[in-house]
């Protein structure tokens, strides 16, 4: 059963049904799976997967096959573990042709797209990619060549596929853990009343406003004579170089933290307490307030509204050019 290979085209997320397609002889895998014998191409039927799950299975060409489980991401995984077991490999996704992989495409151009539809991490994604093969189809829309400004603006909107990472970084006792947690709605980092409470960074992938981001909690930027504390403050500074998005952050008490690079927002907590002026938002990381202006702010400045609602071809794929 080598010959065959699986990939799982669904994101990895829960849904309502996932995706993973069979490549390859298709027909002994599907019938060791299901107890099913025989498996005639274009018909799906209601199967179950060898008692994980019930779903619906089917060929579609002579060695492409789609099993669609509910999208549970238990299920996935133990449907995943059971196709192993059978000696079904992965497949790597950039070696195969997208027509192979989504045959019910109906040219290179919605291939591709789905391929990235699959991958993207966003919401706002969406809608985007789906109006893309329309855009890039070579006639009639596409009668002109690629602009420098197409390609920045691609260059923006990708981070609907893969998440940016969006750094908060600030003196100690800020506010900078209560903020993530906030955000986070559940705790990610311990936060309480102690300079120096966060002492390597955590992260976790939240949405703000329809774009799915990498968010960075980082320990209190402060010189310390603790070995294990300087060398997160030294980790978490290499992280904001190369950071997409910068936050500085802090309150009426401190002063703004010195950073590797020029912060994208300024941010004053603690705004239930006192404002400050030279802040591009005050916000309260207990009582919410402006947490909404500082979501959409950030939202905006790494994918803006223009960029959304701009008419013009996204190259969200290399392969769609040559298509
Ligand atoms: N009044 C008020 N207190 C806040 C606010 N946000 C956080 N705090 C309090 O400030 C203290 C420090 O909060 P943390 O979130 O731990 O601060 P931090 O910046 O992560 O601190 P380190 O991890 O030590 O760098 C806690 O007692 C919080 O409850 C706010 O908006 N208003
Ligand atoms: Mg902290």
């Amino acid at each position: 059963m080598s010959a065959c290979r699986f990939l799982h085209v669904t994101p990895n997320r829960p849904g309502a049904i996932a995706i993973i397609q069979l490549i390859g002889a298709t027909d002994p895998v599907l019938r060791e799976l299901t107890d099913q014998e025989s498996w005639p191409i274009g018909r799906m039927r209601l199967v179950n997967f060898s008692g994980i799950d019930e779903g619906l299975a089917g060929r579609i060409t002579g060695d492409i096959a789609q099993l669609m489980p509910h999208g549970g991401m238990r299920v996935v995984q133990r449907l995943i573990a059971k196709l192993l077991d059978l000696g079904v490999e992965p497949a790597d996704e950039s070696s195969l042709d997208p027509m192979e992989i989504y045959p019910e495409s109906s040219d290179r151009y919605e291939a591709i797209m789905l391929s990235a539809l699959a991958r993207a991490q966003s919401p706002l994604a969406v809608n985007l990619l789906l109006d893309q093969p329309r855009r890039w189809r070579p006639r009639p829309r596409l009668g002109r060549p690629i602009t420098e400004e197409d390609l920045a603006r691609s260059a923006r909107l990708n981070r609907l596929i893969d998440p940016p990472i969006v750094v908060l970084a600030g003196p100690p006792n800020v506010g900078k853990s209560t903020l993530s947690n906030a955000l986070l709605g559940r705790s990610m980092s311990i936060a309480i009343d102690m300079p120096g409470t966060t002492r390597d960074y955590t992260t976790g992938r939240i949405e703000l406003a329809g774009l799915v981001v990498d968010w960075h909690d980082t320990p209190g930027m402060r010189t310390t004579e603790e070995t294990i504390e300087a060398k997160a403050i030294e980790i978490a500074r290499g992280l904001m170089a190369r950071a997409d998005f910068l936050i500085a952050i802090t309150d009426h008490e401190h002063d703004w933290p010195e950073l590797p690079r020029a912060a994208d927002l300024k941010v004053a907590n603690k705004c239930d307490l006192s404002r400050r002026k030279d802040a591009d938002v005050n916000i309260s990381a207990t009582t919410g307030e402006n947490i909404e202006t500082l979501v959409s702010s950030v939202r905006d400045m790494l994918v803006s509204p223009e960029d959304l609602t701009h008419p013009g071809p996204w190259l969200f794929d290399e392969r769609i050019v040559s298509s």
